[in-house]
């Protein structure tokens, strides 16, 4: 059995020069692992806690030394010389040390950490890649490659809202490979940086997740600009390249209304409003189209796009399967994104993982907005079959490590995509 011989952690920098939690895991007999940990900004209720330092001299109070701290004293002080059978041993043993429902105490960011350099040991001891170990955790047998979804414009709190919506994404349809999807996508996202410098004058500047952020007037002009770029570079829409938008509506909801660039809409003016965006465009899936608390309309969400568009839950979801039972239960949606720093351990994620998929859900395997050069969630997203990968743009190091590992996993196992999820079940 695996015995933890050494945890260690320190303080690095994410692709905001914000501070997050780097730390390694060394296994007896074998080298240290280390993994670091993400962190979002338009981030759901119900996430596990991530914990900062709350020092306004430093970082504006974003420092992580605490939870550093929490790993390498109490974590390592409690772990080391301790065998664990599995993942779920080690994970439980750090759930049941920190003792809150939520993380609050050695922080999630901080388990999350051990959670997964644990795993990378694991890993590198058996001799397998990690997305076989991830697979395992989910007793999955990967063959296929999630479809990419990939941050073209960027809007709202990553773009400093000049625009409601958050992302407009292209997924390449007609690609037959990552690779495909990737020369393709560098086309449209160049024809697009041309479209923003000849109509707003804008030089290639770039927002949190690598996408372009002009002065757009409304979300509509955006999802506009982005099929104006997929056919100047040349390709179809609808056939070469669909659309996908995480509409993060929770941020621009207040006392039951949306706030969509400057129109107070109601809730069913808001299902409306995306109804006609799919009338119109060839989007096939709507992230939080709806705000997290506004349980009671995602069902009519449903039931007015779920025959042509995937109904995702992220905000909504926070990979919680409390949240996710209630939805299944009362249909608010039929897709998981999965965010593993959203719950903090590997373990816990794979329960939401499961429940999701016993009810015929899609999983796409997100990153987000804040992110480190580790590449562990390709892996995931390959071991975990996910239906989608969403890693940001195709610019920026931190994005790329994990398209990188993507484009390698592809060169050995030469797998095809899976199937776009079927929609219009009205059991999904
Ligand atoms: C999201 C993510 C990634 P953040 O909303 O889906 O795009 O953003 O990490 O800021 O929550
Ligand atoms: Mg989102």
């Amino acid at each position: 059995m695996p015995v933890i011989e050494r945890l260690r952690a320190r303080e690095i920098l994410d692709s905001r020069g914000r501070p997050t939690v780097w730390a390694s895991c060394k296994l007896s007999g074998r080298e240290p692992c280390s993994t670091s940990v993400p962190s979002g900004a338009s981030t759901g209720r119900a996430e596990a806690h991530e914990l900062r330092d709350g020092d306004a001299r430093r970082y504006r109070g974003l420092g992580c030394r605490k939870a550093v701290a929490n790993i390498n004293d109490e974590l390592n002080g409690l772990l080391s010389r301790r065998s664990f059978e599995s993942q779920s041993d080690l994970d439980h043993a750090l759930i049941d040390i920190d003792s809150t429902p939520n993380k609050s105490r050695l922080g999630a960011n901080a388990l999350l950490a051990v959670s997964l350099s644990f795993a990378r040991s694991m890993a590198a001891s058996s001799g397998i890649p990690l997305w076989k170990y991830f697979a395992g955790l989910v007793h999955a047998d990967p063959r296929t490659f999630p479809r990419l979804t990939i941050n073209l414009f960027s809007g709202g709190r990553h773009a400093g809202s000049q625009v409601a919506i958050q992302d407009v994404l292209l997924v390449p349809s007609s690609a037959q490979s990552i690779d495909e999807s990737l020369a393709m996508t560098y086309d449209v996202y160049h024809s697009a940086a041309d479209l923003v410098k000849q109509r707003y004058g804008m030089r290639l500047l770039r927002a949190d997740e690598g996408g372009l952020a002009p002065p757009f007037r409304t979300s509509e002009e955006m999802i506009e600009a982005a099929m104006h770029a997929i056919q100047k570079a040349g390709y179809l829409p609808g056939k070469d390249f669909r659309l996908a938008i995480d509409v993060a509506a929770s941020e621009f909801y207040c006392s039951n209304r949306y706030n969509l660039d400057g129109e107070e809409l109601d809730p069913p003016a808001m299902i409306e409003r995306l109804v006609c965006w799919i009338d119109r465009y060839p989007i096939v899936s709507v992230e939080d189209g709806l705000s997290q608390e506004d349980w009671q309309h995602w069902p009519h969400l449903k039931r007015a796009i779920a025959a042509r568009s995937l109904i995702v839950g992220d905000d909504l979801l926070c990979t919680n399967v409390g949240r996710i039972r209630r939805a299944i239960d009362t249909g608010a949606a039929n897709a998981l994104l999965l965010k593993l720093n959203q719950v903090g351990t590997l373990t816990e994620a794979a329960d939401a993982y499961r429940m999701a998929r016993s009810a015929r859900w899609a999983v796409s395997i997100s990153v987000r907005s804040g992110e480190t050069e580790d590449d562990w969630a390709a892996d995931l997203a390959v071991g975990w079959q996910g239906d989608q990968f969403k890693n940001g743009s195709i610019t920026q190091s931190e994005r790329l490590a994990k398209y990188n590992r993507l484009l390698a996993i592809e060169q050995e196992t030469k797998w095809p995509f899976i199937n776009w999820p079927e929609t219009g079940s009205s059991e999904r």
